[in-house]
């Protein structure tokens, strides 16, 4: 099966808040694998089920497979939470939902979640670093937050003014004939 497209800034599916998981099921189950696929086709270090347009509380982290000769280590957290959180940490954040952007933003530097994994057992999970940005970038996607939202003002409308007018130059381009069609008539 083709991999399902990632939602790109600014759907505004990606600004709802996501449900939480009653039961984990073979269809969430199916979810998570996509997920998966989708994460390290892209490549990226995460992922978040709105990302791919189900607007449910599920998350995919694997923040140390890129690095060479290094294993693929998946984290899958279903309705994950942070029940605690401390220190601070400044990291030059990318999503693949807000193409063509990076940008430094302040979170917390530890953070322990609660969640649980697919066959529906409790976890208790402590990070730090890169991966508890992650998990932070992550969970905000499950509320709708992306980290453009965690920016100053004037470097978010920055981008914002920059994304619409690639998305109008993408429409023109669609629009208007190539060279080869016009060739033909
Ligand atoms: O949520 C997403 O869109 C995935 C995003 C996660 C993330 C990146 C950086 C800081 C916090 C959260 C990405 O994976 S962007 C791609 C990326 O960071 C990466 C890609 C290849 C190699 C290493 C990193
Ligand atoms: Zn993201």
């Amino acid at each position: 099966m083709p991999l399902r497209p990632v939602l790109q800034f600014p759907d505004r599916r990606l600004r709802e808040v996501s449900k939480p998981i009653e039961a984990v099921t073979d269809e969430i189950r199916a979810l998570a694998q996509d997920m998966l696929d989708v994460m390290y086709d892209e490549p990226g270090i995460g992922l978040a089920a709105p990302q791919l347009g189900f607007p449910v509380r599920l998350i995919v982290v694997d923040v140390g497979w890129t690095e060479e000769d290094a294993e693929k280590s998946p984290r899958v957290l279903v309705n994950p939470e942070i029940v605690d959180a401390e220190g601070k940490i400044t990291w030059n954040e990318g999503c693949l939902s807000v193409p063509d952007f990076q940008a430094d933003v302040e979170r917390a530097e530890r953070v322990r979640l609660r969640a649980t994994d697919l066959d529906g057992n409790p976890l208790e999970i402590e990070a730090s670093g890169l991966e508890a940005v992650c998990f932070q970038h992550e969970i905000d996607h499950l509320d709708g937050v992306l980290f453009i939202d965690r920016i100053s003002r004037l470097k978010r409308s920055m981008y914002v003014r920059k994304r619409m007018k690639q998305l109008r130059e993408e429409r023109d381009d669609a629009a208007s004939p190539t060279s080869e069609d016009a060739r033909q008539g």
